[in-house]
């Protein structure tokens, strides 16, 4: 399993490319329940195999456009308590709020691809809601739609589901908001990150509840947590290169995406092989494109 030990934590969740700890208490050496640790690693994923090759810095660029995104997004309540972590997680982990996780992937698209792409193929709709017809692999839909998935389990994939799903799961008051938050938090990005030469076609984040403060008038107090608009957890495209009807380039795998599928990998996605080490030139522009996507949404540089 991945993560490192880090004094005065205990590990209590690994993801793909992420780690989950529980503070101690320091006079009793229990697990608070209050809170946890959010650490990113430099690993990355592509055709879905976790790479053997991290990318410098991925952990640290894709931490700190999420806290600035947070910082963004006026409005909307986030999990973020404190960027006072442990020097060897430095700049890559932040402390959060422990909160009841909806057992839904909140997902908003403002452009059709991937998965919603091929609903739309099937019968002009994407988790229920009609698109007008015509439209192609990276077209720009007339407004941002709420296309929720299921949590799968590790090594399985997420499934669309139906609004109707996501209000049995969570109740219909608090599937409107998290419908109304997601397309809000895409439109917004959007209207960013569009101004700074970037796209994103599609996000996805995550809610939980915050048991510790009462309800409101309008239910549970509803948090956003885990990262946001990150190319990890969204599709990033250079507005320069964007042209519907062909799928397009990935703001920050697709140099690793192209060596992986090029005769120069030795590799064949159908071999049921994991794919072979990344070599330095592209580790290097791949590091170049995570830092770029950073400094043209933030105007910032690492450091
Ligand atoms: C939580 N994950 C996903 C992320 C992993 C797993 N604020 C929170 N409170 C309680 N639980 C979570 C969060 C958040 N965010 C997040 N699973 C649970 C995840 C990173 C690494 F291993």
């Amino acid at each position: 399993m991945s993560g490192i030990d880090l004094p005065g934590f205990v590990r209590v969740h690994s993801g793909k490319v992420r780690d989950l700890y529980a503070p101690l208490d320091p006079s009793t050496g229990v697990a608070r329940e209050d809170q946890v640790l959010l650490v990113a690693s430099d690993r990355i994923s592509a055709f879905d195999y976790i790479l053997d090759t991290p990318i410098p810095d991925k952990g640290r660029v894709l931490t700190q456009l999420s806290l600035w995104w947070f910082d963004q997004l006026e409005g909307v309540e986030h999990h973020v308590l404190s960027t006072d972590v442990p020097a060897e997680v430095a700049g890559r982990a932040v402390l959060v709020r422990r909160l009841e996780m909806l057992p839904i992937e909140c997902v908003a698209r403002a452009f059709l691809t991937g998965g919603g792409l091929a609903d739309y193929r099937r019968d002009g709709t994407v988790s229920g809601v009609p698109l007008p017809p015509g439209l192609e692999d990276g077209s720009r839909l007339p407004a941002p739609i709420f296309t929720p998935s299921t949590k799968a389990p590790v090594g399985e994939h997420d499934e669309p589901m139906t609004m109707a799903q996501v209000q049995a799961l969570v109740g219909s008051q608090v599937a409107a908001r998290v419908d109304v938050l997601t397309r809000r938090i895409l439109g917004r990005g959007n209207e960013i990150a569009s101004a700074r030469g970037i796209l994103i076609a599609d996000t996805k984040v995550e809610f939980g509840i915050d048991r510790s403060r009462p309800d409101g008038a309008d239910g549970p107090h509803l948090v956003l947590a885990d990262e946001v608009l990150t190319p990890d957890s969204s599709r990033f495209w250079p507005a320069d290169q964007w042209q519907p009807g062909r799928p397009q380039a990935s703001f920050d795998k697709q140099f690793v995406r192209d060596w992986l599928l090029s005769e120069a990998s030795g590799w064949r996605r159908d071999s049921g092989e994991p794919p072979p080490p990344l070599p330095e030139d592209v580790v290097e522009q791949t590091r170049d494109r995570y830092l770029e996507a950073y400094h043209r949404l933030t105007g910032r540089t690492l450091d």
